[in-house]
């Protein structure tokens, strides 16, 4: 019958206007972390507050464990490394590109060199490169971190165009000793210029604060050559995963066309109003922060960035 050809003339159209060569995108990303199944940080954060942000996000998963590291004991580790390469081998057969690579938590200096690597390979001109080097919290560094670690990520530092440490990880990547804070405007100042110093253009800075009752971040880039702080009240607690949430968050804003100190404040806002529903929510922090419930504010302000920044 007639309704029978139409239906099946349908796919066959849509199929066909459909096929876009997989070539450059803008607002896309390559996104090289582990997964962990339970606990909500790395790849379950990244992935989710990008798409929100509306970057077309791919995985390269560095590992899977069960839980993370942080807070647990116990949890199951299968290494990926052997994976990493003939992945983005495959990727480059098919001709992808991305627009901005960000890499995480990192499990051996095997795979920090891997990652370099594959940096190489799909760093075009313009694109976007950030590293979280994710290493430690609270003055500690995680258990899976190896002092072999170290030089390979201040190697991989030195080859982003914006880092996102936290203040431990910030300390030990310049050799610094460990200061809990409160701090200075002017530390502050020059730990970002140290970052800058190691190779990329712009830092951000977590976990600072001047003085009790709040907590916030710090950005600078080099380009512009000023700092600038960003505080809210602090709320008290540790929140496992609120580091991948503000670095993914950040991603998408400049992504989205937002000059640095733009996409810091709003990366910032999102991870404490995360933090407070967390705090007034979660029973147990080790599971994550709540920030589902914050993607569509979040994804209204990337609109708005979106028009203010043809
Ligand atoms: O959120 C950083 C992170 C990522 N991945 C794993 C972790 C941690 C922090 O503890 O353990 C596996």
């Amino acid at each position: 019958s007639t309704v029978l050809h139409l239906f099946q003339q349908l796919p066959i159209e849509i199929f066909t206007k459909k096929v876009i060569p997989m070539n450059y995108r803008e607002m896309s990303c390559l996104a090289i972390h582990d997964i962990s199944g339970v606990g909500k940080c790395s790849l379950t954060v990244a992935l989710p507050v990008l798409s929100c942000c509306g970057v077309e996000t791919s995985v390269l998963p560095t590992a899977v464990l069960s839980t993370h590291t942080g807070g647990f004991t116990g949890f199951t580790y299968r290494d990926l490394t052997d994976d990493l390469l003939p992945m983005a081998e495959h990727w480059k057969q098919v001709g992808c590109r991305f627009q901005s690579l960000y890499s995480g938590f990192l499990g051996s200096a095997g795979q920090i060199g891997l990652v370099e690597q594959i940096f190489d390979w799909f760093r075009e001109e313009n694109t976007l490169v950030m590293v979280d080097p994710v290493m430690g919290d609270g003055g500690k560094l995680y258990k899976t971190y190896t002092p072999e670690m170290a030089s390979g990520m201040a190697r991989l530092c030195g080859r982003a165009d914006i880092v996102v440490p936290n203040m431990t990880e910030a300390c030990h990547l310049l050799g610094r000793p460990y200061n809990p804070g409160p701090y200075t405007q002017g530390e502050i100042e020059e730990i970002l210029q140290g970052l800058c110093a190691m190779g990329p253009k712009m830092a951000v800075l977590t976990g600072v604060w001047l003085q009790k009752g709040a907590l916030g971040t710090a950005c600078y880039d080099s380009q512009v050559g000023e700092a600038k702080l960003f505080l809210t009240d602090r709320i008290e607690g540790f929140y496992h995963g609120t580091g991948d949430l503000f670095a993914s968050a950040l991603l998408g804003g400049l992504l989205n066309g937002a000059p640095l100190k733009e996409a810091c404040a709003l990366a910032t806002e999102f991870t404490w109003r995360t933090i407070e529903t967390t705090f007034e929510k979660s029973p147990d922090h080790r599971f994550g922060p709540k920030f589902e419930c914050h993607l569509p504010w979040l994804g209204e302000k990337m609109e708005e960035l979106r028009k203010n920044h043809p």
